[in-house]
């Protein structure tokens, strides 16, 4: 290559390819004679908060490839990069489209930072919402849960949040006037008219109905956890959404979040060796007024927190455990404020602890045969863990971008899932959310034959 060639260097995410991409790409290439465009990955976009981007990496590669206009191709996978390549790179000009104006300008200390101007009126959620329709959802039940639900609904593009239902219809219209909904109702039914999806956020023993209801008349639902009590009924559930080609999720959202399948995936690549013990717990001490304390039949620590604690488990020893013993400390109601459950697999052991009136140390331990993974409370929304060794001085440490409350990768998912070509989630699997509601059944099985 000719040393004295001007070399310019952009990035993008380049998604839904289209003619402000392109027009971009002309006009950085005419400000030398080499570009260079950065190409970022899913999980980087992840990380900066761009969500519901809807083609793959390669994809996205490939289609920069094929203007002819890119010198050279590389992936931009982590913040603080740029610097980075452009003093590896040797890049002379930065070059970036005007809606970044200033942002780049502290890259001046390496090379000339040059703003293009943006094509107007095109855009990639432009695209996206004229090639999928706003997501239309319906929240059912107008609980704790319900109003951080939409704030970070607001956070994901491609959905809008219309309607509420709660069948006490007085609450229903509060929390829709308060929050500006378009309708609200005290009939399941006609929310169901008004919507393509809903979000379920009722009591616990609700969860089925709703969702086989609104299954059965072709809606996307997402289901906050536990999905059923039983695994017939989960199994139906999710045959049902399959049969009505319909998206099905369970709304367990640590399952959803880039730093908890970052986790999974560093404890399963081999770098602790085989993953043989798993201990998760989480607890709340909870006050007395609330529904978990009261409820006498679906209160208590495990219906709250264990689908949590059963998340890692799960995922790391698989869904076929041999045995699982169940030990609970109650309250004089019932509920359990404190419970253990062992579980023996063929390669391993593993604990799930969950409380609300015991506290105890909020962490996650994946032990292996060659070191282990500790994350600290609040491990389920994982802003950070280390992998450790025999070694006390070889300590790896990770610190994942967690955005908001997290609930907005789950959102973002489900709306993703909608949209793509495939109905299943990789992030919690059909089975693991059977297998979830198999633990589940046996728990109350359990708590029967006590209260009996
Ligand atoms: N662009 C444009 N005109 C449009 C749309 C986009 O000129 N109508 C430009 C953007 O300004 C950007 C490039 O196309 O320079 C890629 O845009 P995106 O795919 O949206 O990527 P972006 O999020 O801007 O990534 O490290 C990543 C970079 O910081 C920018």
């Amino acid at each position: 290559m000719d040393i004295h060639m001007k070399k310019i260097i952009t990035y993008g995410t380049f998604d839904l390819f289209h003619e402000g991409h392109h027009n971009l790409l002309k006009r950085a290439r005419a400000l030398g004679d080499y570009l260079i465009v950065g190409v970022t990955t899913e999980y980087y976009d992840l990380q900066r908060g761009k969500l519901n981007v809807v083609d793959p990496v390669l994809k996205r590669v490939e289609n920069v490839r094929k203007t002819g206009l890119a010198d050279e191709i590389i992936i931009e996978d982590h913040e603080g990069q740029k610097p980075e390549d452009i003093q590896k790179l040797g890049v002379d000009i930065f070059a970036i489209g005007s809606d970044w104006a200033g942002a780049f300008d502290y890259l001046e200390q390496y090379c000339k930072v040059v703003y293009l101007e943006r094509t107007p009126r095109i855009s990639s959620s432009v695209l996206r919402e004229s090639r999928y329709p706003i997501l239309q959802l319906g929240v059912v039940g107008s609980g704790r849960i319900a109003p951080r639900f939409l704030a970070e609904a607001k956070m994901v593009s491609g959905i809008n949040v219309r309607a509420v239902y709660n069948p006490n219809e007085e609450s229903a219209a509060a929390f829709g006037q308060a929050h500006k909904l378009e309708a609200y109702s005290g009939s399941f039914h006609d929310l169901l008219q008004h919507v393509d999806a809903i979000y379920i956020a009722s009591p616990h023993e609700t969860h089925h109905l709703y969702a086989k209801q609104a299954l059965e008349e072709g809606r996307h639902v997402l289901c906050e956890k536990p999905l059923t009590f039983t695994v017939k009924e989960a199994r139906e559930l999710y045959a049902l959404a399959e049969e009505k080609d319909v998206v099905l999720m369970e709304g367990i959202k640590t399952a959803y979040c880039p730093g908890f399948m970052q986790m999974m995936n560093v404890a399963k690549s081999g770098i602790i060796g085989q993953v043989r013990d798993v201990e998760a717990c989480f607890s709340r001490i909870t006050a007395p007024a609330m529904r978990e304390m009261r409820d006498e039949q679906y209160g208590g620590a495990f219906l709250e927190f264990g689908s949590y604690t059963l998340l890692p488990i799960f995922k790391l020893l698989g869904c076929g455990y041999e045995d699982v013993t169940f030990q609970t400390i109650q309250a004089p109601n019932g509920i359990d404020l404190y419970t253990k459950l062992h579980f023996r697999f063929k390669e391993g052991l593993a604990l799930s602890k969950t409380g609300v009136g015991v506290k105890s140390e909020g962490q996650l331990v994946i032990g292996g045969t060659n070191g282990y993974i500790l994350a600290p409370s609040p491990w389920w929304l994982t802003r950070s863990f280390e992998v450790r060794f025999e070694d006390p001085g070889r300590i790896e440490r990770y610190s994942p971008k967690f955005l908001g409350d997290g609930l907005r990768y789950e959102i973002a998912y489900f709306v993703s899932k909608i949209n793509g070509d495939a109905r299943m989630s990789y992030c919690l699997t059909q089975e693991e959310s059977i297998a979830m509601a198999g633990v589940v059944e046996r728990f109350m099985e359990e708590r029967r034959k006590e209260q009996r």
